[in-house]
């Protein structure tokens, strides 16, 4: 399988996120990636090559272009005020406020965010813009033919919505893949996520439209972040409706409920005729992730993988979460492995 990486992901390591009260640390870290290139690359996975320059033409397809503006000179015009640390947002137009979009660096901070744990750095732009020609990419290599191909990229991107950051995510690269992929002429495109977390982002995006099937597995918004998107009864909107459906689960969730949920995403998938599949995968369902209450174990990738490979779908898997970091490339080879089968 074609593995696309591009090392600018590392110009994007944010200091710290607001966790538990504290700024600690970022979980969302380059060690990550540089994790899953030496796994992949010890357990000869395939070719590893680097992106292409698609401008921001596919971007734009998907996000509003004075956020991705606003993107490209947060940190500049953060940094001409505060010196050289990371910018994170602290207000937010919640229904109640007016959402007249502020001059202040500090109001478009939070006017194009949803979360205070994502920092934007000052090399967050260059790193996210080359994650999601990643995708686009893998996407163009579907097209080409490609069977299986794997975006090996952060930051992540199933959170970002078409005008937010959040969640760790600022470009959508699933959803760039996606709209590419249907640009390029496919019909029918299915996101299976199975990251953690719901993918607010991606689901927001293509909630009114049936060209787009966005299924997703993840721990109940009731108890985990998002909290505020992901819940059964969100079917989708308009002539979207009935292509977006959410499998939420308990935290303490393990494989024999999780493996019956992913029968279900892939029978709708199947269902929907898909033309081409985007996996955004998270490992973030491992037992031991530090911020996260699932309970797979290493051997239930190979299974996850080995499932979503039978559906026999062309597809392109995008990596999102997973901050168990040494665990994250053998749970990434473990699914990638089976998939090829
Ligand atoms: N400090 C992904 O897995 N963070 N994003 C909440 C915890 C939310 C995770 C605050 C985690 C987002 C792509
Ligand atoms: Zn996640």
């Amino acid at each position: 399988m074609q593995i696309i990486h591009a090392v600018e992901h590392r110009r994007h390591a944010g200091r710290v996120e607001m966790n538990a009260g504290r700024l600690v640390p970022c979980f969302e870290t380059p060690q990550r990636v540089e994790i899953v290139l030496r796994h992949v690359d010890d357990a000869k996975l395939g070719p590893i090559v680097a992106p292409r320059d698609f401008g921001l033409a596919p971007l734009e397809r998907v996000h509003d272009p004075l956020y991705l503006s606003f993107l490209a000179t947060a940190h500049s015009e953060w940094r001409a005020t505060h010196g050289d640390c990371d910018a994170l947002p602290f207000s937010w137009p919640v229904p109640g406020l007016n959402r007249i979009r502020p001059a202040a660096i500090e109001g478009r901070l939070g006017y194009y965010s949803f979360a205070a744990d994502t920092p934007i750095t000052g090399g967050t732009w260059s790193a996210a813009r080359h994650g999601a020609w990643c995708a686009l990419t893998g996407a163009e290599a579907l097209t080409a033919g490609e069977r299986l191909v794997f975006s090996l990229s952060r930051p992540p991107g199933h959170h970002a919505a078409r005008a937010l950051f959040g969640g760790y995510c600022f470009l959508n690269n699933a959803a760039i893949a996606a709209q590419y992929l249907r640009d390029g002429g496919a019909a029918r495109v299915a996101v299976l996520d199975v990251d953690y977390h719901h993918g607010n982002g991606t689901q927001e995006i293509f909630y009114d439209r049936a060209d787009v099937l966005y299924v997703s597995l993840h721990s109940d918004p009731v108890m985990e972040f998002p909290f505020f998107l992901g819940h059964a009864d969100e079917i989708g909107a308009g002539p979207g409706e009935g292509f977006n459906l959410n499998l939420p689960l308990p935290r303490g969730t393990g494989w024999p409920d999780y493996s019956a949920a992913l029968t279900t995403a892939l029978t709708r998938i199947r269902d929907f005729g898909a033309d081409a599949l985007i996996l955004s995968f998270g490992a973030d369902t491992f037992r031991g992730d530090p911020i996260s209450r699932f309970l797979l174990d290493h051997n239930d990738f190979s299974r996850m993988g080995a499932a979503i490979g039978a559906i026999g779908l062309p597809t392109l898997v995008v990596l999102e979460g997973g901050y168990a970091v040494e665990d994250l490339g053998i749970n990434t080879v473990n699914l990638l492995s089976a998939m090829q089968q």
